[in-house]
């Protein structure tokens, strides 16, 4: 592996590990394949796979120049397996193995925790696949319908890069949970896939801008961690894997807010000051600032969820062994141990939020949810910044962490977005001013109409400011093919 900078086209699978001469996981892969092209082509509506679309692919991992745009028609994305470049000497960050080499072999008394971490990360890949499948059919431009795609094609290189994984260095049963991988599907009722958020519906675009934002993020946070891992291999590939994260979440960022200055320009034109003037606001084509609150409230906390139980003995393991570090680990400037410190966990005590001191071992995903609720606060800035400059009065506020959560220590009882006990009399009565209702998706739902002439865009959203690799604002990014 003389030149990691280099991806081999000569396989039938991309590469920078050298897989040409590593034939038994090259075999494996190869057979893993062709279940994989039926998944997407099952997927993804035929119209579109006969598409050219204007795509970048990784080609490289150097950071300054590893993606190349073209026209591709999805079934031929060369879905690669590419590694960062090795850190030389680098150390286990973290856990009772701190300051010890990486392993660059699967450490034999960890394996189940770190199969089971990586069958987990590698199954939110095709599920988010799956939940967004519907959208191609009515996308707002060319431009947002290259972006989806885009999207699309890098979660499903993403679940090469865990199945690679699982193929090289688990044997057997990193083959059979390769092939599962493709056997569970979000929704399903026999088969679902594994973590909560990803079994829920992506109806529409703006809930599609809403995960690309708050769940991709998520996705960020957890491939830090991972990236952060003592198992070499997987920190490699996570640390690949985030270069092409940043998109997804520029993707969601920016619609929302492309969605946001909409909203707010159509008002301005038609003199409606009240943001809360629904009716009249919806009857110009665009989506009321309330019922964005909603559906931001919505992705946010199944986000959350996300993390797992605040106080998490999983979590307190996969950290002491080295397996997952917390964000940024090599930054933090403590023991990276964490035998003798706390750290602050929610809870409720007599009915109200609190912060409560435990040991910080058992707090690493609380630690983590609380970087991302960070993370996530400066879009949502950005955001109102866009709305105070078009001069209306209204501020998007993200919930309360306890509102409408289904896992850890908030999943028991009911709360307000301001992080209220409440009973269900109160909860019934105010839900649909906090969560989407139905009324609210058959009305976003009316607004999703397909726009499929370069340089145009739906009623709803405004364009971008510049295109995808500084293309001209009528670039066609999706030569379609005839239904
Ligand atoms: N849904 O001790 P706990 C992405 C289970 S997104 C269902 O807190 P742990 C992407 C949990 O499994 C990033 N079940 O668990 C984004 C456990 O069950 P068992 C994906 C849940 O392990 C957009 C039990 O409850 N990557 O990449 O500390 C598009 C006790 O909980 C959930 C990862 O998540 C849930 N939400 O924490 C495309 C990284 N939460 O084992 C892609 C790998 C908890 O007792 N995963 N449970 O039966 C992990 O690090 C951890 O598994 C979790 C859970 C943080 C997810
Ligand atoms: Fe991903
Ligand atoms: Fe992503």
């Amino acid at each position: 592996m003389s030149d990691i900078m280099n991806v081999s086209y000569d396989t039938l699978i991309p590469n920078n590990v050298g897989l040409a001469s590593d034939k038994r996981v090259l075999k494996g892969l190869e057979k893993w394949h062709p279940g994989y092209i039926n998944w997407w082509n099952d997927l993804i509506p035929q119209q579109f796979q006969q598409s050219l679309i204007y795509l970048r692919t990784a080609v490289s991992v150097d950071p300054k120049g590893w993606a190349k745009f073209d026209y591709v028609k999805m079934p031929e994305y060369r879905w690669g397996i590419l590694l960062a470049p090795q850190v030389e000497d680098r150390k286990i960050p973290c856990g009772e193995h701190a300051g010890e080499p990486v392993w660059q072999e699967v450490p034999g008394e960890y394996r189940s925790m770190l199969r089971r971490l990586i069958v987990i990360q590698g199954d939110t890949e095709p599920a988010s696949v799956e939940q967004q499948r519907f959208l191609g059919k009515t996308a707002p431009s060319l431009y947002d319908l290259r972006n989806l795609f885009q999207v699309n094609v890098e979660e499903g290189r993403h679940l090469w890069a865990m199945v690679y994984l699982l193929q090289k260095y688990f044997g057997a049963d990193g083959r059979q949970e390769a092939n599962d991988l493709l056997l569970r599907s979000s929704g399903s009722e026999d088969a679902p896939r594994m973590l909560g958020a990803f079994n829920e519906e992506t109806p529409d675009w703006l809930s599609f801008f809403m995960f690309t934002y708050f769940t991709d993020r998520d996705g960020k946070m957890q491939l830090e961690s991972l990236a952060q891992s003592g198992f070499d291999p997987l920190s490699r590939s996570c640390r690949f894997m985030l270069t092409e994260e940043a998109h997804h979440m520029f993707v969601g960022e920016t619609g929302v807010g492309r969605t946001i200055q909409r909203t707010c320009e159509a008002m301005i034109k038609a003199g409606i000051e009240d943001p809360y003037d629904i009716e009249k606001i919806r009857a110009l084509g665009v989506i009321d600032l309330p019922t964005i609150q909603k559906k931001m409230n919505l992705h946010y906390t199944l986000s959350l969820d996300l993390f797992g139980r605040e106080v998490s003995t999983n979590a307190a393991n996969a950290f002491n062994a080295g397996i997952k570090g917390r964000f940024m680990e090599n930054r933090l400037e403590d023991d990276h141990k964490l035998n003798d410190a706390t750290y602050g966990v929610c809870d409720i005590v007599d009915g109200a939020v609190v912060r409560r001191e435990v040991p910080a071992l058992t707090a690493v995903n609380m630690r983590l949810r609380d970087d991302y609720v960070k993370d996530a606060r400066g879009g949502v800035g950005r955001w109102n910044k866009i709305i105070e400059k078009l001069g209306i009065k209204f501020e998007l506020k993200l919930p309360h962490e306890a509102f409408n959560r289904k896992i850890g220590v908030f999943a028991d009882h009911l709360f307000n977005p301001q992080g209220q006990i409440i009973d269900q009399a109160q909860y019934d009565a105010s839900i649909n001013d906090w969560l989407p209702s139905n009324a609210d998706g058959d009305f976003i739902q009316s607004l999703m109409v397909p726009v499929t002439e370069a340089g145009q865009y739906a009623s709803w959203i405004a364009p971008p400011r510049v295109g995808i690799n500084n293309m001209a604002g009528d670039f066609e990014y999706v030569k379609l093919h005839d239904a």
